[in-house]
């Protein structure tokens, strides 16, 4: 019966890095069922940054990035040696079950995410991650402008309003209403970054009778991240 498992042998292919990125599945309603606070719910960034430091953990990407309900892993060693099947069943579910365990909630339908492979090469690891800051931060001035424009109309009227501008309107509507996203906390605009970094460490050598450094590294959180740029892809290893 083993031949009719038709999709058991499909691959990543060989010696590419991988980006996997998963999304929350309908995450809008486990945000009205969980009353999630608008437009940023500290409680969910914090339950989900968690998630992402259990996939570093377990399966060992060299950078995980998230913002709202996204995580994306970037690999340069790939798990399962590259079944697709594998790492799409075994990492989706393993980031819903740790979602699960890490929020101290009773939820009304079982959460779930999607996720997806994609092959990259050196060269575009940068524009990816470009590309889901640059998504970062839409989101973040898209969800302080509809925060309050329901604050002022009804629900239906702030869609249509918001449908009708860009960035840089809602930015000026927002800034002329005394709020003023340049004060907004950082991971709301550019996300946050899981990564390894190196501690020193100073010990003493009995031996040698003399102070000795070395390093250790270490599993980081940033919730800090500068703008995305070649230098700081450079630094990940
Ligand atoms: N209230 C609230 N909702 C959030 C937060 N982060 C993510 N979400 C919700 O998650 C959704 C994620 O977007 P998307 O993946 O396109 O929608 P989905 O298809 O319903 O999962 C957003 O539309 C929000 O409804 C948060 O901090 N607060
Ligand atoms: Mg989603």
């Amino acid at each position: 019966m083993k031949e009719f498992e038709v999709y058991s042998s499909l691959r990543v292919p060989k010696n590419s890095k991988i980006i996997m990125r998963l999304d929350g599945r309908s995450f809008h309603s486990l945000a009205r069922d969980l009353n999630l606070v608008k437009p940023y719910d500290e409680n969910f960034y914090n339950v989900i940054c968690e998630v992402c430091r259990d996939l570093f953990e377990e399966f060992s990407p060299i950078f995980v990035y998230t913002f709202s309900d996204e995580i994306s892993l970037l690999f340069d060693k790939v798990p399962f040696d590259g079944r697709i099947e594998k790492l799409d069943s075994v990492i989706a579910s393993f980031t819903a079950s740790s979602f699960v365990m890490h929020y101290d909630t009773q939820f009304k339908k079982p959460p779930s995410f999607d996720s997806r492979i994609i092959p990259i090469s050196d060269g575009d690891i940068l524009s990816y991650f470009r590309w889901r800051q640059d998504e970062c931060w839409r989101n973040c001035v898209n969800s302080h402008g509809i925060s309050y424009l329901k604050s002022k109309y009804s629900n239906t009227e702030a869609n249509d309003i918001i449908k009708g501008m860009n960035l840089s309107d809602i930015n000026e509507l927002l800034f002329e209403n005394g709020i003023n996203l340049n004060d907004v906390e950082i991971y709301k605009k550019r996300g946050i970054g899981i990564y390894r970094k190196n501690k020193k460490i100073v010990g003493f050598n009995k031996k040698e009778n003399k102070n000795q450094t070395s390093y250790r590294s270490y599993i980081y959180k940033d919730w800090e991240l500068p703008i995305f740029s070649e230098k700081f892809f450079k630094k990940l290893r």
